[in-house]
């Protein structure tokens, strides 16, 4: 049998999400004075305004089994190694435990291109990978295509879900052993099932082969926490989800604003 194909991907910004808990008796003990130049330091990190190099974002994990949800996009792994680093480094950190984290980068993957690309030229030949590379470059040039791999946060959507997935490997239905015109169709309903929440979910599809546990990391954003429930719901009878779908630990957040900080860690 021919090995099945893998879809051509395009990436962008790297990605990390961290989960912290919060030493709420050690804040707590802190001085007045003490505590407010912490926030304010903390918020003003996570104020600075997303640029074309990349954001983080704050926010106040509810459950999930930790207090503080940290995410940050960056056009590399070194910059990405640099948040990382200068967080340690920060007054804040020493009030936070590192409960879960996640490392992937912004992918789109072209299931529909690669089968269509598939039936006109020979995999692995000259012509297929010139076609592959250069429908890639359009597809990624386009607006669509853009926002995916660079994706702005929506400013007025509050909440947050997070949570890692991969596609099942077992015998009889390994995801990874169909054919691409299948994948490419099973992908294509999952996108008219996405679409239907168009203007309500915004989704950030992250890839983390290679690079975490999972397979994906899908960060979605929402004006009211019940679209969450709404399309992953919906998302599992379709086939793609409810036959090929694993999934990890699920984490839901409310965006922290500089203004929250104060409020939030309140005595
Ligand atoms: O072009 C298309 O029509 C499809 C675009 C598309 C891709 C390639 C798309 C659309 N997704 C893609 C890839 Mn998605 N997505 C999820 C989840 O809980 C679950 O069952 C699944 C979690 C949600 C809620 C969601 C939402 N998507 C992926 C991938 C990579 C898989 C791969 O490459 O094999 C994963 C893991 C994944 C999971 N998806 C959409 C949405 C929404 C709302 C859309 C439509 C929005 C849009 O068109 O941008």
């Amino acid at each position: 049998m021919a090995a099945a194909l893998p879809p051509a991907t395009l990436e962008g910004w790297y990605a990390l999400h961290q989960m912290f808990a919060v030493d709420w008796a050690r804040l707590g003990a802190e001085s007045a004075d003490r505590r407010e130049a912490l926030l304010t330091e903390a918020a003003a990190h996570f104020s600075a305004a997303a640029s074309d190099a990349g954001w983080s974002a704050a926010f106040q994990l509810v459950g999930g089994g930790a207090d503080l949800l940290f995410v940050h996009f960056r056009e590399s792994i070194d910059e990405i190694g640099g948040v990382e680093t200068a967080l340690r480094r920060s007054r804040l950190a020493a009030y936070l435990r590192l409960e879960y984290d996640y490392l992937s980068v912004t992918e789109a993957g072209l299931y529909h291109l690669t089968a269509e690309v598939a039936r006109e030229h020979e995999p692995g030949t000259e012509g297929y990978d010139k076609a592959i590379a250069e429908r890639s470059a359009q597809e990624g040039a386009s607006h669509q295509v853009k926002s995916r791999l660079y994706p702005r946060i929506p400013e007025e959507m509050r909440y947050v879900s997070f949570y890692p997935m991969s596609k099942r490997r077992v015998a009889g239905d390994n995801w990874y052993l169909l054919p691409i015109d299948v994948r490419s169709q099973l992908m294509r309903d999952h996108g008219l099932t996405g679409r239907r929440y168009a203007g309500r979910i915004l989704q950030v599809i992250t890839g983390s082969i290679g690079l975490d546990d999972w397979e994906w990391g899908v960060t979605l954003f929402a004006r009211d926490p019940l679209e969450f429930k709404r399309i992953v719901t919906d998302m599992r009878f379709d086939e793609v989800s409810a036959r090929y779908g694993e999934f990890g630990r699920f984490f839901t957040g409310i965006r922290l604003e500089a203004s929250d900080w104060q409020n939030l860690f309140a005595p």
